[in-house]
């Protein structure tokens, strides 16, 4: 595989146009290779300056247990690979945690699922290359059909899908909800047209304008297209810059499950602002009045003040150790290869630290794959001398806007989880024989 050390845009864009072509080996092939880090520009998450750290002896969350048994993926999801994948339910589906960090990019086959609400209606699907999506808030309101879309210029990006839940199941004491692991994210490419070239179009975005909001045309109960059950969320204008209106994921076209034919891609946002089977764009002054928006996916505005509440929007700094795990079977003491994912969130991540002593002393790792851009994650990989015995394994990742994994996450909403201690790796080495 290619290494390098900086990577300029053309060239990063035919690497990963490169990556969407090459998903021919199942989720467990395919190793990156180490290769250089780079920087990138920052941005921040939206999550408020954590609460003061928890001592350094708090004690390891108890995770909940998984199903013993896998239970089957649904009919339409038949083409997943099941062996990669834990059904929570039909409609929460995650990776299992072995088979992120095999490869940089998720293949489809392989990405978890996360529906609120169930897909659009056959009649709808069917519209095919004429499915349209409106445009308001703009100084020339229209629609335009996908077909239309594809006829523009377009742009491939690598970015995270991450659940704003994903990691609420290793938490302490989790928020009621789908008990997901690490599993509900992967990193995959996308393609498709940027939003400013649409939005250009049509005479730009009109004055006063604050946010972007997106509306999914999910089938709702009828006559319920109400504020409860719509799929409508808001993200602040400037995700504008970066947001693409993609029919491709990792070089085919986006699957129902995932959000065919249309879906609106944010660099840097957690899922829920990923809208699946996009029909309307729409800039506004003010955050969409859907349920889903005022109500669900909101995290804590400052430590402490649990009452007000910020939607869920940009992803935080994460990492997670991949292999081993402590479902491995017997491990010997001995030299460890130590592996994971990172990613920085709105900016790219820049070092990943491991601690095989429940985080006294950190190690730096060696981030390895490839420099997709600022959105994608990385892999890391580190060797260490490990004694028999019990042994505590954990990972921090830092990104180039200088913020760190915290110990544990501030609160307890199970949204936007990060703590490295929320994701410890306990392991009990055999002696060598
Ligand atoms: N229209 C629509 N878009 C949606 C959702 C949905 O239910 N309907 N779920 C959101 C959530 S919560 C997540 S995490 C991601 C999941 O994307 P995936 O199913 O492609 O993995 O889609 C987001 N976009
Ligand atoms: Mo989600």
């Amino acid at each position: 595989m290619l290494r390098y050390a900086t990577v300029n845009p053309q060239r990063r864009t035919r690497l990963i146009q490169a990556l969407a072509l090459a998903f021919g080996a199942a989720c467990g092939k395919l190793h990156a290779s180490p290769a250089k880090d780079t920087t990138t520009p920052s941005g921040a998450t939206n999550r408020p300056p954590t609460a003061p750290p928890t001592s350094a002896a708090a004690e390891p969350p108890a995770a909940l247990p998984l199903p013993a048994e896998p239970a089957p993926l649904p009919a339409n999801l038949a083409w997943k690979e099941a062996s990669s994948l834990i059904v929570h339910n039909p409609h929460a589906i995650e990776t299992r945690r072995e088979a992120l960090g095999r490869q940089q990019i998720t293949p489809t086959r392989c990405l978890f699922v996360r529906n609120n609400a169930l897909p659009p209606p056959q009649r709808l699907l069917a519209q095919g290359a004429q499915w349209p999506v409106a445009f308001a808030g703009v100084a020339q309101p229209d629609a335009y059909t996908l077909a239309e879309l594809q006829a523009m210029p377009t742009r491939t990006v690598a970015t995270v899908l991450q659940c704003a839940e994903n990691g609420r199941g290793l938490q302490k004491r989790p928020a009621i909800g789908t008990p997901w692991q690490t599993g509900a994210a992967g990193c995959v490419i996308w393609t498709g047209v940027p939003l400013t070239t649409v939005v250009h179009e049509l005479g730009g975005v009109v004055p006063g304008s604050r946010f972007l909001t997106a509306t999914g045309a999910d089938s709702l109960p009828d006559g319920m297209a109400s504020d409860f059950t719509r799929v409508e969320r808001s993200v602040p204008l400037s995700a504008l810059e970066h947001a693409l209106l993609a029919w491709k994921l990792n070089g085919e076209p986006i699957p129902e499950a995932h959000g065919g034919p249309l879906r609106l891609v944010l660099p840097g946002y957690a899922g829920i602002n990923y809208i699946k089977y996009v029909r309307r764009i729409a800039f506004t002054r003010d955050e969409s009045s859907a349920h889903i928006q005022t109500a669900d996916f909101r995290v804590p505005l400052r430590a402490g003040q649990p009452q007000l509440t910020i939607a869920a929007w940009r992803l935080p700094v994460k990492s997670w150790i991949t292999t081993p795990l402590a479902t491995d079977s017997t491990i010997t003491a001995g030299t460890l290869q130590i592996q994971g994912v990172a990613m920085g969130g709105s900016s790219a991540v820049t070092r990943v630290e491991v601690s095989a002593d429940d985080g006294h002393t950190w190690h730096q790792t060696q981030l390895t794959g490839t420099d997709l851009g600022p959105f994608a994650w990385r892999l890391f990989e580190i060797s260490l001398p490990l004694a028999a015995g019990p042994v505590i394994l954990a990972c921090r990742a830092t990104n180039a806007a200088g913020q760190q994994q915290p110990e544990l996450t501030s609160d307890n909403t199970g949204y936007l989880v990060n703590g490295w201690r929320e994701h410890l790796v306990k392991l009990n080495l055999a002696p060598v024989a």
